[in-house]
């Protein structure tokens, strides 16, 4: 049984199958005296509604290596998935965690692939991973094939807010400025080097979804699955939805909620979308 793993900014939770199992290693969320835990037993639309209201302080932490050694546990063939290591420390604490599972575990194999992104483009390389693994693909041609798509996968964001961005210090002084002002809301993309790159500042969902379709097409997407992630935005998600299928051929559109790492970063009317494309980006 392979183990696929990912940190919580993937929002899948778990699946288990015929040849592999899926676990997250949940990040954590603190403000003032509350503390959560990214993982299943998150009430997601309290979490959402107690960060509208709260303006103090707030900050969150990467999975510790225990939590990702907990998701290792029982299986020598483990492929990881964490979030950009450009703008956090999941990625290393997750290679702290394989070497020490190494350590009691010498036969296991395990693979620790930094995704230079995070929320739906994780979610993505999750489910292709999975389900390589269902069709019966061996470890090493899983392993090599995520390598090879990690390269090509891509995040778009729009997002009302930076807010809770700068203030854990994860986007530049400037960049957290551009959202500062009302009803702005900010295109963008992981870059090259895994950090928050604002494409533009869009006045309506219009503008936004204008910039989209066209990184859909600089990206060389030729149909395929889509995953599009959103806190409370199922207005402009249509918006999205309907103009992929407009433009594009064979789409396959999966539509989730986000859960509370991501939703805690993109904010109220915060959406994701991640997608495979041709040209190699990464
Ligand atoms: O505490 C930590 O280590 C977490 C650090 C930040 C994690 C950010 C997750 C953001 C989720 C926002 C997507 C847009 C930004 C993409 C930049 C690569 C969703």
């Amino acid at each position: 049984m392979i183990k696929i793993i990912a940190d919580s900014s993937a929002d899948k939770l778990y699946y288990k199958g015929e040849n592999c199992e899926y676990f997250e290693a949940p990040l954590t969320i603190t403000a003032g005296d509350n503390h959560f835990v990214d993982n299943k037993d998150l009430d997601v639309e309290k979490f959402a509604e107690f960060f509208k209201s709260y303006k103090g302080r707030s900050m969150t932490a990467c999975p510790s290596v225990d939590s990702w050694i907990e998701c290792f546990g029982g299986s020598n063939e483990i492929l990881v998935f964490t979030l950009t290591s450009g703008i956090s420390g999941t990625y290393n604490s997750a290679l702290v965690a394989k070497n020490e599972y190494l350590q009691t575990n010498p036969d296991a194999k395990i693979e620790v692939i930094d995704t230079l992104s995070t929320g739906a483009e994780l979610r993505f390389l999750v489910e292709k991973a999975i389900s390589l693994a269902e069709q019966g693909c061996d470890f090493e041609s899983i392993v090599q094939t995520m390598k090879e798509a990690t390269k090509r996968t891509r995040l778009f964001f729009s997002l009302k807010s930076l807010h809770n961005f700068a203030q854990n210090g994860r986007v530049s002084k400037l960049t957290a400025q551009i959202s500062s002002v009302l009803g702005i809301r900010v295109f963008g993309t992981a870059s090259k080097e895994g950090t928050l790159k604002p494409i533009a500042k869009c006045l309506s969902d219009k503008i936004v979804l204008k910039h989209l379709i066209q990184e859909f097409y600089n990206s060389g997407f030729k149909g395929g699955k889509v995953f599009i992630a959103h806190l409370n935005n199922e207005k402009f998600v249509q918006m999205v939805q309907k103009a992929i299928a407009e433009n594009f051929e064979n789409v396959d559109i999966t539509v989730y909620q986000t859960r509370g790492l991501c939703s805690y970063y993109v904010e109220d009317g915060g959406v994701l979308i991640g997608f495979e494309g041709e040209e190699i980006y990464k």
